[in-house]
């Protein structure tokens, strides 16, 4: 029996067990739009107020559950609406499927209404798009589109489809991709290379291992933390690597980078073998690379080949899936002890707990301090909390201080710092694990970003609990200015609305905190109410984030207070 490209699209996407698709409607993708309608008791649509939105919101779900997230859009402006949250999935490596509508495909290439060229657009920032101008491609476009974004290392892919596919017959037939010609998601191991890192590892007096997000992709935490606890090898982790092991394990050395901890970036320059597990040595991790771990032998774990000898060269590179490379690799290393070079570590973070932690964590002076909040957080929430934050300076402690106990459980965007990330993909991580408290830590300037999108939150009835830090400022542009534009505050301090009467007027409960007495009373109170809740925090305004590498300098000059004029 024949149906049409739009019935074909709802049907693909139900065939790979999508659950949400995130969109927005307009005329070029009307026909699947009204095809939905059909379906609606298999595959949920979600109204979002803005394609960023939806985008943000399938990157959200995509984190918290490692499946594919799903978002729709029309062309034109709804297309480009997406751009950001493409590139942010492609540099954070998250499995995102983009349908968008394109004019009908004799329109092509003729400026007709709301023609862009989104598959060019989209080139540099998708794993694979494709333009299908014919009905019959649909099932085959979405089956190659669902196996490219989550095999290998995942990314995001985008299928536009012109107007007259979407209403063309087809004989509707579903195969599930499992094997592209050229493409290799799952490389053979090298086991020479395995037993070469192994050999390295064990002659290694000061080895350390690095780990980031790769880990948390290939699903390996488990092989991960046998590899750790047999070799005894203290670890650190990127942002986006952070659940990987758990925050208190005794092998967890802390946060790497530029507003990670003192130890684990002052003791790369010291290590002398470096074990990088699924992390791609981003500037923001290494400081100045012309000064970094040169004096450390590299072994580089990791499933992507360009990420390979890119920034780091490597002494040994295993190409391969964590989840298969990390049990060969734990087989042969030698069960060892570090203890010497792992106290190494807990001298500098004696420092770092006196200088910066506990006068954040414990303040003493009048104003509340982002760190404080997130402590009294972490005390209140139960073990099925999920973190979702946005970009700056509430950021950099969230990554530092959340407690983290589970999987997937803390969800940032890391390599493109995007702003206005966090409100939709806290809620879109809530409707992937509803069973979850979702919590939302996000700044003034980012809330304001994707506002919008409490509107969604409204509709859907989505308890995302919201915590806004408010400092009145830009924070993090904020803290630059002061640290190296002598305190030139140029376009950083905002007037902001009245945050509680506009979440009153999306049906959303809310709370100002203006003072450190009403402080846990006020978390208690979020956390007791059943549904959506805003709790905003007056932040001491000129708070700063350290310990920080400066832009320019070493790991080694990591930074725990504002250099002395
Ligand atoms: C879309 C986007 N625009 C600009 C920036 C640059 N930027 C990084 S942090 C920041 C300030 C964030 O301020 P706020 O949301 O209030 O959070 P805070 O730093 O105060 O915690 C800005 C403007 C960005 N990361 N993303």
């Amino acid at each position: 029996m024949k149906i049409t490209g739009s019935q074909a699209v709802l049907l693909s996407l139900i065939e790979e067990g999508t659950e949400f698709i995130f969109g927005y409607p307009g005329g070029a993708i009307m026909p699947v739009y009204d095809a939905m309608m059909q379906y609606q008791d298999q595959i949920k649509h979600i109204l979002t107020r803005h394609e960023q939105g939806a985008i943000h919101a399938a990157q959200g779900y995509a984190r918290v559950t490692g499946r594919v997230g799903v978002c729709m859009a029309t062309s034109g402006p709804g297309a480009t609406n997406l751009i950001t949250g493409i590139a942010d999935a492609m540099i954070d490596s998250t499995p995102l499927v983009c349908i968008t509508g394109q004019v009908g495909s004799p329109l092509l290439g003729t400026d007709a209404f709301q023609e862009t060229d989104v598959v060019g657009i989209s080139m540099p920032v998708t794993k694979w798009n494709y333009l299908v101008t014919k009905s019959e491609e649909i099932p085959w476009a979405i089956a190659k589109a669902f196996y490219i974004a989550s095999t290998g290392r995942p990314g995001p892919v985008l299928i536009d489809i012109a107007k007259d596919a979407q209403f063309g017959p087809l004989d509707f037939h579903y195969k599930k991709c499992s094997y592209i010609r050229s493409y290799v998601p799952k490389p053979t191991i090298n086991e020479e290379a395995v037993s070469e890192a192994a050999k390295l590892i064990n002659e290694s007096k000061k080895p350390y291992i690095l780990f980031g997000q790769g880990i948390v992709l290939g699903n390996a935490e488990e092989e991960f933390k046998a590899f750790v606890e047999k070799s005894g090898i203290p670890a650190a982790w990127t942002i986006l690597g952070v659940t990987a092991l758990d925050t208190n394990h005794p092998l967890n050395m802390g946060m790497l980078g530029m507003h990670g901890n003192y130890s684990t970036n002052i003791l790369t320059n010291d290590c002398d073998t470096i074990i990088a597990v699924g992390m791609r040595f981003d500037d923001r991790v290494t400081g100045d690379l012309k000064r970094y771990a040169n004096q450390a032998r590299i072994i580089h774990l990791e499933i992507d080949s360009a990420e390979i000898n890119k920034i780091k060269k490597a002494d040994v590179a295993i190409h391969g899936d964590v989840k298969d490379t990390l049990p060969m690799l734990t087989k042969l290393v030698e069960k060892r002890d570090h203890s010497a070079w792992v106290a190494k570590f807990r001298e500098l973070d004696k420092i770092e707990k006196e200088k910066v932690i506990d006068l954040e964590m414990y303040p003493t002076k009048e104003g509340i301090t982002m760190a404080e909040v997130i402590r009294i957080l972490n005390e209140k929430t139960k073990d099925n909390v999920v973190y979702v934050t946005d970009v700056g300076q509430h950021q950099m402690f969230a990554s530092r201080y959340c407690k983290r106990q589970s999987r997937r459980s803390f969800i940032t965007s890391g390599g493109l710092g995007t702003m206005g990330f966090g409100l939709p993909a806290a809620f879109g991580a809530k409707m992937g694990a509803p069973e979850k408290e979702v919590v939302l830590i996000v700044g003034d300037g980012g809330l304001q970003m994707t506002i919008q999108e409490l509107g969604t939150i409204m509709q859907s009835e989505a308890a995302v609990k919201i915590v806004l830090l408010n400092n009145k400022y830009l924070g993090m542009v904020r803290q630059w200015q002061q640290l190296f534009f002598d305190s030139r505050y140029s376009q950083t301090y905002m007037m902001n609305p009245d945050f509680i009467k506009l979440a009153e007027a999306f049906g959303i409960k809310g709370k100002k905190i203006l003072d450190r007495p009403n402080l846990v009373g006020g978390v208690e109170e979020m956390l007791a109410h059943s549904g959506a809740y805003l709790l905003e925090v007056s932040i001491e305004k000129e708070d700063n984030v350290f310990p920080m590498v400066p832009t320019g300098a070493s790991v080694a000059e990591v930074i725990l207070e504002p250099a002395k004029k």
